[in-house]
């Protein structure tokens, strides 16, 4: 027996989503070259349901691909409903729902992962010379791209030389040759950091990568927890169970049983060979490799039929905005809060690629702590831009708490009418920052600073705690009673009764 739900086992979470449609069996050939990277990326462009490719042409029978795996739904009962699958939440979840379990499990007690003995992830056993990466159908995404990425949707295990910290992260990695992915590290992620503790030991960094995880896991491996934290206990914390856990057959290092595909071995200390480009999380390629460490592996071992989940990355919405932005959005809010600012919400927004954050703001709370929009923006700024979460958004955009940030109509309304040109804009030069985001000038790229600010949306009443003008529109025009008998009156006025809720 395996633990069972769709955030603690991906065979389940694929068969929840096949059970209420939100997954289609596509049965018909496709090439793992292209073509089902190109009916993903159609998927997410028109909230479609997950594409599982189960006829993959020049793949060993029974290999599989799933596509756009926290992809949006049109339903607008369940726009977020793969993303709160993966922890085993109902398809209705909210943003503020979400996030807010989240922070609780970052302040709860971890919970230890469980070794078991054996799990579905050792079905089959390949090591050594069985070890051929290209038996599986390692897809081809986007024409631009340096080459065939195995590892878009699975998460790196790697452990500190003295088995204080495991983390689990996600990072891309590209196929380099029959038993060698080649793929970032870099060293303000916790993967390049572990990485480069082995190395100053002259020593190779023993490494797992695990492909069809446990959908919690892997959102958690895609989240800016702080350092030294293991992802593996917070997933526990999060789900009330811990998960089970079992040894690789080479390295020491433990892997979620039941994951599809497990990759194991080592990080080379010093070899690197050429990665990329590939289409990037802000929506964009830019024509050029980088030397990147080169993984070894050692040994696989997977599932019967095994599913490898894939993310076309790219413009939004994909797992890089719809996880990533997420999970930051999470750990972000939490440093905002424990840092005492007057915060409501804060929320990356999907249609900004990771590249803006939104906060809105308590004005009640503001008034009270009596600081005026410089004072405010500077603190927003200490507080983020300083945190492992802040490294990775370089644009803050702050807006009062009658914004439902997480509604970009709402967020576009905001900065189109309060942000003042001139003074509404606050820049921070010296502030580190991600080095990927598309506008840095190639001197900021290197040396990671710059290219980061405050936005700020508030308006001068905002700071006494008040607003001048009073919203047009259903909610604030009309008398309660009118509006609860318009609401019950809709459909005998003609209308369809399915156009969603009203805001
Ligand atoms: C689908 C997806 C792909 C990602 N790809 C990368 C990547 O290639 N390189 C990277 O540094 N971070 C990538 N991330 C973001 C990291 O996983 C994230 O910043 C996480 O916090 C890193 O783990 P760490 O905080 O333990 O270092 C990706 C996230 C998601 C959801
Ligand atoms: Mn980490």
């Amino acid at each position: 027996m395996t633990q069972r739900g769709s955030a603690l086992n991906f065979r389940d979470f694929v068969d929840e989503l096949l059970a209420v449609g939100d997954a289609v069996d596509v049965r018909r050939p496709v090439d793992p070259l292209l073509e089902a990277a190109a009916v993903t990326r159609r998927v997410y462009e028109t909230r479609s349901p997950a594409p599982l490719f189960g006829n993959l042409t020049g793949a060993e029978p029974g290999h599989r691909l799933l596509g756009a795996p926290a992809g949006l739904s049109s339903d607008p009962a369940g726009t977020y409903g793969r993303l709160a699958a993966h922890f085993g939440l109902p398809r209705a979840t909210t943003p503020r729902e979400l996030l807010d379990r989240l922070i609780t499990a970052m302040h709860a007690d971890p919970v230890a992962p469980r070794v078991v003995d054996s799990g579905p992830c050792k079905e089959h056993v390949l090591r050594g010379d069985e070890v051929d990466l290209e038996r599986f159908p390692v897809p081809l995404l986007h024409q631009q791209d340096g080459g065939r990425y195995f590892g878009t949707y699975g998460f790196h295990v790697v452990r500190t030389p003295d088995g204080r910290w495991t983390s689990w992260s996600i990072s891309r990695s590209m196929l380099h040759g029959r038993n060698t992915l080649v793929g970032p590290a870099m060293p303000q992620q916790h993967l390049g950091m572990i990485h480069r503790s082995w190395q100053e030991r002259g020593e190779p960094t023993p490494w797992a990568m695990v492909l069809g995880a446990p959908p919690a896991a892997l959102a958690a491996a895609g989240m800016p927890l702080p350092a030294e934290v293991n992802e593996d206990g917070y997933v526990g914390a999060l789900t009330g169970s811990p998960v089970e856990v079992v040894r690789t057959e080479t390295n020491g290092l433990y892997v979620p049983a039941n994951a599809e595909i497990v990759l194991e071995g080592y990080i080379s200390p010093d070899e690197t060979a050429p990665e990329g480009p590939m289409g990037e999380y802000h929506g964009y390629t830019f024509a050029e490799s980088k030397p990147q460490p080169v993984f070894h592996v050692e040994a696989v071992t997977h599932r019967s039929d095994p599913i490898l989940p894939i993310c076309v990355a790219g413009r939004p919405p994909e797992e890089n905005h719809t996880i990533w932005g997420t999970m930051i959005s999470a750990s972000a809010l939490d440093q905002l809060r424990s840092d005492g600012l007057p915060v409501d919400l804060a929320w990356c927004s999907y249609e900004a690629a990771t590249c803006w954050i939104v906060v809105s703001v308590d004005i009640r709370r503001l008034a009270g702590a009596g600081m005026d929009e410089r004072q405010l923006a500077d603190a927003v700024a200490d507080s983020l831009f300083g945190s492992h979460a802040g490294w990775l958004v370089p644009k803050v955009l702050l807006v009062a708490d009658d914004i439902d940030i997480t509604d970009i109509d709402q967020v576009v309304w905001a900065l189109a009418t309060r942000y003042h040109p001139g003074t509404g804009e606050y820049a921070y030069p010296d502030a580190p920052g991600i080095p990927m985001v598309p506008y840095l000038t190639a001197a900021e790229a290197r040396a990671g600073r710059g290219g980061k600010s405050v936005v700020s949306c508030l308006l001068p009443e905002h700071f006494a705690g008040r607003t001048r003008g009073v919203t047009t529109d259903f909610r604030h025009a009309y008398p309660r009673a009118l509006q609860q008998k318009v609401l019950d009156t809709w459909a005998d006025y003609g209308f369809a009764t399915t156009g969603g809720p009203a805001r």
